[in-house]
């Protein structure tokens, strides 16, 4: 008997490559049925991992397509169980065809991400390198990509397990010491001690920078676009875009709905939401309209305050400036942006005021390039070279709890020398981390992990 567990016996077959038409499509299916699935679909295994011309037979013997098959044994391949490939035509029925015929003969549709679960679960990926695949698949700039690749390659882990091997000896050094309970003991004046304590605080520090500029990187920068009716919202957010997304007219409250465009500020995915320009006594579409804007500003990075710089200084706009200030989560940067400054005849740029103001005109295009600058600098985007590598929300999460515990363990033992204290919180702190490459998880954040990836990956 094996210790596997019971879903890791049986085989599983799904397309891996996109619903539709294509030159090419590829079923893969993988577990320990695939020998005899092979003897009856291709008449027997192919010699391993070479591309061997065979062709694709159904459970009764009819052909369905003649392509490639590659054959890759375990426990050498992706996921660590026998694999078989083939590659067939690209067309819908003929995929279907072909995944019949394996389920026909003894394997079942995989669940979405179970080709990744099963490499995880057989040690072939940690779990932060799993995620990556999805991130790689995902990514919406060419430095995402790069950096995802760089988390499926293990840096990002490597990165984990380095903190947590620190804070293992710590706790063997505390732990060591507990072991004399006859001796009062004074941590504080270990000097070893005292400088590993430091030291995994600055690792924390560095790999908190780390994950959130992979969070960054990934999950790209959103920047919500708000304003009295008609300031010009739309038309910066067709600038910016460089195309015509938004309808653009002089009537006031012209958009009514979200719009959303993804634009890529050197390297950094950001999403532009434009929204209905917020007034009083709106008609019933204005006001869903505004709804929304409201609600896209509580998820927001950043907010575009936006004015007509060439209207009359208003008290209706500073009111509702007040009004919406009031609204803003508290630790969300805003950017008040003074549009229309060619009709006002004003020099373009940062303003010396605060908050953050910046001159611009959307349809001149002046100011707008301080503007990109400025919304990089709060996104605390910088060009992290070859270091960079992807992260998700659940690993910030992750490491800010274990983070929590480090900190917790170190102020009781500053504040009442409680040596059991701290090594009982970096065991939490050692398991916080655990659970971003998967060391410590249970089955059903694995479910929740991988019910997110598509079908085939
Ligand atoms: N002269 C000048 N006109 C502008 C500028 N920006 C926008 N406009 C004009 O102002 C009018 C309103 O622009 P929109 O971009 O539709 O304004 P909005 O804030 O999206 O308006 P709503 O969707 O109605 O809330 C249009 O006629 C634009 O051409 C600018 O910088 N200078
Ligand atoms: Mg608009």
């Amino acid at each position: 008997m094996s210790d596997k567990p019971d879903y890791l016996h049986d085989t599983i077959v799904a397309a891996a490559t996109p619903a539709g038409v294509g030159g090419i499509g590829i079923v893969r299916i993988s577990g320990p049925d695939v020998p005899q699935i092979a003897g009856k679909m291709l008449g027997g295994l192919p010699p391993p991992r070479v591309a061997s011309l065979r062709e694709f037979h159904d459970a009764a013997g009819e052909p369905i397509d003649t392509g490639l098959a590659l054959y890759f044994p375990e426990p050498g391949s992706f996921t660590g169980e026998p694999v078989l490939e083939l590659h067939g035509h690209g067309g819908p029925v003929v995929m279907a065809l072909l995944v019949d015929a394996a389920v026909s003969l003894g394997s079942r549709q995989a669940e979405p991400g179970e080709f990744s679960k099963r490499a995880f679960l057989n040690d072939k990926l940690d779990l932060a390198q799993a995620e990556a695949i999805a991130d790689l698949i995902g990514s919406g700039t060419a430095q995402a990509a790069r950096a995802a690749l760089r988390s499926l390659s293990g840096t990002f882990s490597a990165a984990v397990d380095a903190l947590q091997e620190q804070l293992i000896r710590l706790r063997a050094q505390v732990e060591a010491a507990l072991d004399f309970p006859e001796e009062e003991i004074d941590f504080l004046s270990d000097e070893q001690l005292v400088a590993a304590i430091d030291d995994c605080h600055a690792a924390f520090a560095a790999l908190r920078e780390g994950t959130r500029a992979g969070r960054l990187l990934r999950d790209g920068y959103q920047v919500v676009i708000v304003g009295r009716p008609n300031v010009g919202k739309s038309s910066l957010l067709n600038l910016l875009s460089g195309q015509e997304a938004a309808i653009v007219t002089e009537v006031a409250g012209t958009t009514r709905d979200i719009l959303r465009e993804h634009i890529n500020l050197d390297g950094l995915l950001v999403e532009l939401i434009d929204t209905a320009g917020l007034r009083e006594n709106p008609d019933q579409i204005e006001a869903e309209g505004i709804r929304r804007a409201r609600e896209a500003i509580k998820s927001a990075d950043a907010v575009l305050w936006i004015q007509d710089a060439s209207a009359k200084e208003n008290a209706i706009e500073k009111e509702s400036l007040a009004a919406l200030g009031e609204e803003l989560p508290a630790n969300v940067p805003v950017i008040t942006i003074r549009n229309k400054i060619d009709l006002s005849d004003e020099n373009p740029g940062l303003q010396d005021k605060r908050p953050l103001t910046l001159n611009v005109s959307a349809k001149t295009g002046a100011g707008t390039d301080i503007l990109r600058e400025q919304v990089l600098k709060l996104a605390g985007h910088k060009d992290l070279g070859e270091g960079a590598f992807t992260a998700r929300r659940r690993h910030s999460d992750a490491l800010g709890r274990a983070e929590a515990h480090f900190q917790a363990g170190r102020k009781v033992l500053e504040e009442s020398k409680a040596g059991e204290l701290l090594a009982e919180e970096l065991r939490l702190a050692q398991e916080a981390l655990g659970q971003i490459t998967g060391s410590f998880t249970s089955d059903d954040l694995l479910g929740k992990i991988f019910s997110e990836f598509c079908i085939g990956k």
